[in-house]
């Protein structure tokens, strides 16, 4: 790549953390186009250099697999890439969250666990217990990125890639080579996932996916930015129908009913990202993925 000094101007772009996602998928399934792909395929930036790039398929495990990308020239650059099982799965939600500026590049890399893997002993064991190593391989080309919430760790998993880094070619390429890794990872989670038949089981799947989505599609950090490229109705639709879509069909229980805590006294819901206002400025797991200190 030609970046030259900081590495984000000219060569760098998430479009290749894309491409060899649908690449791979599609060695292992078939994709099919998911019906937001035709709603989303133009949007048009208020910002003439600016290039939003949008995707989203489904395959018979993956109820949506979706891409979003910004790049502006010389300037930001984000992803956003995730997938999500069918509800008769409960594998863990693929997220590749990058958002770089010229002053640093900011990451979650990570398989999202359905379930929270502090409450849900059983559920670290069956997905995360292999997958420890993982973090030793990247630990310091990518380390932990500071003080995070208490509320973003519940929908990390103990393998989650939390950094923050000076957008460098070298940085980002340890960033291509982690988001190699997860994506094969996943992929193998997902092909060995065994399809639940019990209406009980489904149906706690699809709901904690609703929770997940119910949450991402209202306290989404990337928002702000959305707002200012597309409008505030565009960056709805955009959250709601294309990122987080599923968020209106899934389930019917509304942000508060999940996370009540964020109520305010007339009904709506409070706009911080954190209320319980802890944060964790290091990795909160040992070893074997066991939380050292989260509530
Ligand atoms: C910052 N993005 C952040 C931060 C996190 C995330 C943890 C640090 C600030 C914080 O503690 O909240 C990402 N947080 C996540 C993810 C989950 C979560 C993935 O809880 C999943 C459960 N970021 C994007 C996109 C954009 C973006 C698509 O992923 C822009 C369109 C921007 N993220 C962005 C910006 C910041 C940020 C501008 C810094 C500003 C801020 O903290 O508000």
């Amino acid at each position: 790549m030609s970046g030259g000094a900081g590495g984000l101007g000219a060569g760098f772009s998430y479009q290749k953390f894309v491409h060899f996602a649908l690449e791979q998928t599609r060695l292992r399934s078939t994709l099919v186009p998911h019906p937001s792909q035709e709603k989303f395929k133009f949007i048009k930036p208020n910002e003439d250099n600016t290039v939003l790039n949008t995707l989203s398929f489904s395959t018979s495990k993956i109820r949506l697999l979706r891409s979003l990308t910004i790049e502006q020239k010389n300037s930001v650059q984000v992803l956003d890439f995730a997938a999500f099982s069918e509800p008769e799965y409960d594998f863990p939600i693929f997220c590749a969250n990058a958002f770089s500026s010229p002053a640093r590049s900011i990451v979650v890399l990570d398989l999202n666990p359905l379930y929270d893997t502090t409450e849900h002993k059983d559920y670290r064991e069956k997905y995360y217990r292999n997958l420890m190593p993982l973090i030793h391989k990247y630990s310091e080309l990518l380390p932990w990125g500071g003080k995070i919430t208490s509320e973003s760790l519940r929908f990390f998993s103990p393998i989650v890639i939390w950094t923050m880094f000076e957008p460098t070619e070298a940085n980002h390429q340890a960033l291509y080579s982690a988001f190699m890794d997860y994506y094969e990872v996943w992929l193998e989670l997902m092909d060995g996932a065994v399809r639940e038949t019990s209406e009980e089981k489904i149906d706690r799947n699809r709901e904690a996916q609703h929770k997940y989505l119910t949450w991402r599609a209202e306290k989404d950090p990337g928002y702000p930015l959305l707002k200012k490229l597309i409008g505030e109705s565009g960056a709805k639709d955009l959250v709601r129908e294309f990122l987080f879509e599923g968020v209106g069909s899934l389930g019917t229980k509304s942000f508060l009913e999940y996370f009540p805590e964020y109520a305010q006294q007339d009904g709506t819901v409070n706009r911080k990202r954190s209320m319980a206002g802890k944060s964790f400025g290091t990795r909160p797991w040992d070893a074997h993925g066991r939380s050292q200190h989260i509530g």
